[in-house]
């Protein structure tokens, strides 16, 4: 049992976390297998080029009602044909979870999609804030010249179901239209 002061395990210190069972994860462009529109230009890519990487503290075990993650997802800078490099995008398992996003560094453009497949999107900057309503799907595009960093906190009870983005995608994708992100 704690007592006294003591010193948290965690820091983040911006742009970074560390501490206590931090967990690292690692998306290849081979990763990404069948999110982009353009077939062949994903093709001739190189599969082994990082398109992003996240790390994240997990206090408590998946599952745990009432328990927080925290995370930061490094969003490197590409295109596949006009589409910009993005995360694979997911809904929650759980279907009342709910998450917010910041901006850390770099510009990008969070998409969402509720269940009626309806899309919309938000801006994202150093200092922009993101609510991430229940059974809403989320993916993160990056639409400038660095790499994208921003920062998550999600419920350890949220869980991810990929197999519904993988299986119908979104209805609507971000490209990259005369030099300016559209939803299409
Ligand atoms: C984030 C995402 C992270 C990577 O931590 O997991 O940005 O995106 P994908 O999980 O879609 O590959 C989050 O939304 N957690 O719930
Ligand atoms: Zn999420």
């Amino acid at each position: 049992m704690k007592q006294g002061i003591t010193q948290s395990p965690y820091s983040f210190t911006g742009d970074d976390i560390a501490g206590e069972g931090l967990k690292t994860g690692l998306r290849t462009l081979g990763d990404l297998a069948g999110i982009f529109a353009d077939e062949k230009a994903y093709a001739a890519m190189d599969k082994g080029i990082t398109a992003y990487n996240v790390k994240s503290i997990e206090p408590d075990p998946q599952g745990t009602r009432g328990g927080l993650y925290m995370g930061i997802t490094y969003l490197e800078s590409g295109k596949v044909g006009d589409e910009y490099f993005m995360t694979k995008g997911h809904f929650h398992l759980n279907p009342l979870s709910t998450e917010f996003y910041w901006g850390v560094k770099g510009e990008g453009m969070l998409i969402l999609m509720d269940e009626e497949r309806n899309v919309w999107a938000e801006k994202m900057f150093p200092g922009s804030l993101h609510y991430i309503p229940a059974r809403v799907a989320h993916r993160v595009a990056n639409t400038g010249s660095e790499t994208l960093v921003f920062a998550a906190c999600w419920p350890s009870d949220a869980g991810h179901d990929y197999g519904t983005i993988a299986r119908d995608g979104f209805a609507r994708r971000l490209l990259d239209v005369n030099g300016k992100p559209e939803l299409v």
